[in-house]
């Protein structure tokens, strides 16, 4: 064992999820001693999730790819850097001259948003790719929350978060942020900020189809049935109108037609939408009384709100009643983040369906599509069909809907390549993967979620250990390739780029800090403050946070207005009998990170968590018990998942979590391949969406469920594996 005197010890923020943990780290050499909470971090305060220490087991990975592969007849191959960077060039530009531009499809993955280097890079490459069909992981996850922020505050990075530090009442609608340390709402121990609101005589309430980690520590849950939502809101905002609460502010005074909101959820009232929702008429009214009576409020909806038929109209509801309960910009509401260094500067506002899918008509994001249309445009034949492809830290065959699909996609592409550290489940596709390093071996800062903190900091993370040598980071990888493909870029570009090549990416960095609203910031004073920096709670910041050139809060009534049509179609609220139906949702665990992670012994042992809840009133409805396997079958597939029988759920509702499914042949993963469980999105459909975001709705997707086999006592592991 190393003596305790050769250690030293190293600060770093953590990069695997939004809570930004600071994370003390005692190494000797390249070898790890501890992994620990850094208790002098301004933010995290000491608090860390059992993730952190697979930054270790990330690090040490035998699995992780070192070095660039490519797939022969013969299996996978090595090659050196320059000639993999060369073949990826030539390959990328060989099938843009045969099929045009457009003919390469671009996928962008979630770690691309907690990595320094890409965020600083990536429209070094985007612009040598010069291909416009691109997709990303937000038309999974967060684009209600972008389009909702662009139109009412001009800017889609432009996004309030709620003042949990000081808020009297927290109303929470799908989201679990125990299990996901919270998102849009950068938090680390929301336990602890949960116990502190209801320490100071606040309460916290939980809206959510189960019975969540969240709601077990909060004062209050209600069930509500999947993807009714929007109905439930509806009837809130009425309520507000209906017992007086609307209350005038500074923020209300910026909108441009505040006085329409009281008619927009016309009909909709905490009688009709009971039924619908599974919620009570009295209890709805409750609910809307004690959150507009609190001190301080905040309606916080994540992810289970947001990826669902109408998540971008639930959002912007949720948005209305914050605003006319008065707690848009209001201390212990939702506020506005004021981040160092602050990305709303420096890129556009956003906007919404400029171009249209070629194949199904869906708008684009900011010059993303919705990652529903991605194998469709791949499998579609015609002008336009996409014919290739570059997978940057994503894995969309296990975390987009009807993954099956995809993957006979990807199967037939001219040329594929993967920028990714595991040959797994979307890169085994690819002819050549580039591998980057890990984590711990670069430096970081948080350009994302420091803009979407609750508490404003700033802290730089210097890499732990050096670039091994023959190895790159993203950034470079990114460099590199843009300097292949990107050979007729401006001098400004190339400029750009050859300083970033030369001094790295804390080089933008530093220019981001020195230009900051906070006084005396730059690399060096960072450097110095290895724990970070505190900058203060959150303070009002309208109207100067408003990027619109009236600095006036844009409510865009009509777009959303028309949704409504959609939403009286999709529901009927006379029924007496609610459709017996059964409805699929997901879950997270804080031991699993979406897709991945899985390879990491201690955090994958014990019990397989992918498993499928079923409340027992249902179980038995269906005759199936604890333990059994179950066949789930939906419009797209099916698949076998030991049954969880729990009351944590709620009748009709079943709950499966992503990011599973390392079952399929030809990856090397061995600690994920021996907790392979399935993969949810071989249930999903791509027809599934929110019409009027492209949003994919991975919540609420109707499932048939046959019990095949009592074998409780069964290995399911095994079983999995044998199902492949
Ligand atoms: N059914 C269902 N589906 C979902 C969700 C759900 O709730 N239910 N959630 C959705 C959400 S919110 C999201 S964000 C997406 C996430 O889905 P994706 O965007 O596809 O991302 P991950 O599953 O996080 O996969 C990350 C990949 O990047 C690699 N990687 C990790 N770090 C790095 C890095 O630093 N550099 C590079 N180059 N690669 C790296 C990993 O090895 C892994 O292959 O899934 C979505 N899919
Ligand atoms: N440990 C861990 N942490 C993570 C991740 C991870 O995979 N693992 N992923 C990260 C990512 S990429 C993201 S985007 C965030 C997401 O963070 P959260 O938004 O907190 O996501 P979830 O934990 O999936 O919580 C969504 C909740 O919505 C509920 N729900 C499902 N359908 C509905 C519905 O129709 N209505 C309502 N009201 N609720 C519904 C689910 O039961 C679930 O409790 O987490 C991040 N943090
Ligand atoms: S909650 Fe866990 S995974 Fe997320 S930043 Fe903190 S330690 Fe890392
Ligand atoms: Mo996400």
């Amino acid at each position: 064992m190393a003596t305790a005197s050769n250690s030293k010890t190293h600060y770093r923020t953590c990069n695997l999820c939004e809570a930004m943990c600071g994370l003390e780290i005692k190494h000797e050499g390249t070898k790890i001693l501890s992994i620990k909470g850094d208790k002098e971090d301004p933010f995290s305060k000491g608090y860390i999730c059992p993730k952190a220490t697979a930054l270790q087991d990330l690090y040490e990975d035998p699995d992780r790819l070192r070095a660039p592969m490519e797939r022969t007849e013969n299996g996978w191959k090595e090659l050196s850097w320059p000639d993999a960077l060369d073949k990826v060039a030539a390959g990328i530009q060989k099938l843009q001259k045969e099929h045009g531009d457009n003919a390469l499809g671009i996928y962008l993955g979630n770690p691309n948003v907690h990595n320094m280097g890409s965020m600083f890079t990536a429209r070094h490459l985007l612009a040598g790719l010069k291909s416009r069909s691109r997709f990303s992981a937000t038309s999974i996850d967060q684009l209600p929350h972008h389009i909702v922020c662009m139109h009412m505050f001009g800017h889609m990075l432009r996004i309030p978060v709620p003042d949990i530090n000081r808020t009297q009442h927290m109303l929470i609608i799908g989201a679990n942020p125990l299990a996901s340390n919270g998102s849009i709402m950068t938090a680390a121990n929301v336990r602890q900020k949960i116990k502190d609101v209801r320490k100071r005589n606040g309460k916290v309430v939980v809206i959510d189809p189960r019975r969540t980690e969240t709601a077990d520590v909060s004062d209050e849950h209600h069930f509500i049935r999947p993807g009714s939502d929007v109905l439930l809101l509806l009837a809130m905002l009425n309520e507000v109108y209906e017992q007086g609460f609307v209350k005038e502010t500074a923020a209300s005074q910026l909108t441009d037609q505040f006085d329409d909101i009281k008619t927009f959820a016309k009909g909709y009232t905490s009688d009709n939408v009971a039924k619908s929702t599974g919620i009570s008429s009295a209890e709805i009214k409750r609910i809307v009384k004690e959150y507009c009576e609190a001190e301080s409020a905040v309606l916080y909806g994540r992810m289970g709100v947001s990826v669902q038929e109408f998540g971008l109209l639930s959002q912007y509801v949720i948005m209305l009643i914050n605003l006319v309960t008065g707690r848009i910009d209001a201390e212990g509401g939702m506020m506005f983040p004021n981040p160092a260094v602050d990305v709303v500067n420096g890129s556009g506002p956003g906007y919404l369906g400029k171009r249209r899918t070629r194949v199904r008509n869906l708008p684009d994001f900011n010059g993303d599509f919705p990652v529903v249309a991605m194998s469709e445009e791949m499998l579609t034949p015609g002008e336009g069909q996409i014919k290739g492809f570059i997978n940057i830290a994503g894995n969309p065959v296990l975390s987009t809907p009807n993954g099956k699909k995809l993957e006979s996609a990807l199967e037939q592409l001219d040329f594929m390549v993967s920028i990714d550290y595991y040959l797994n489940e979307t890169s085994k596709h690819a002819n050549i993967i580039l591998p980057p390093v890990s984590p711990l071996e670069r430096d970081h800062y948080d350009m994302t979620f420091h803009g979407l903190a609750v508490h404003n900091t700033t802290k730089y993370s210097p890499a732990l250990f050096k670039t091994p040598k023959g190895q790159k980071g993203d950034w470079e990888i990114t460099l590199e390739l843009a300097k292949r493909l990107d050979k007729n870029a401006n001098f400004s570009t190339k400029l750009n780029r050859f300083l970033t090549k030369l001094l790295g990416p804390k080089f933008l960095l530093n220019e981001g800090l020195k230009r900051s609203a906070y006084e005396g910031l730059s690399l060096k004073k960072l450097k110095q403050n290895p724990h970070g920096i505190d900058l203060g709670p959150l303070t009002p910041l309208l109207p100067q946070a408003i990027k619109h050139k009236d600095k006036k809060i844009h409510l865009n009534m009509d777009f959303y207005k028309a949704d409504l049509a959609r939403v009286s179609e999709s529901f009927n609220l006379e029924a007496t009998q609610l459709s017996d139906e059964v409805l699929l949702i997901g879950r997270r665990h804080v031991r699993s990170n979406n897709s991945w992670l899985h390879n990491s012994q201690r955090l994958v042992k014990g019990k397989s968590r992918c498993t499928l809840m079923i409340h027992p009133e249902l179980a038995e409805q269906q005759s199936i018990k604890n333990g059994d396997i179950v066949k789930v079958t939906s419009k797209v597939g099916s698949l076998e998942i030991e049954a969880e029988v729990t009351d944590e759920l709620m009748p009709g509702v079943v709950s499966i979590p992503h990011g599973w499914g390392h079952n399929r042949k030809g990856i090397r993963q061995g600690v994920a391949q021996k907790h392979a469980g399935v993969s949810v999105n071989d249930l999903t459909d791509e027809n599934l969406i929110d019409k009027l975001s492209g949003n994919a709705a991975v919540n609420g997707v109707p499932v048939e469920l046959e019990c095949i086999s009592n074998t409780a006592t069964q290995d399911t592991q095994t079983r999995e594996a044998t199902l492949a």
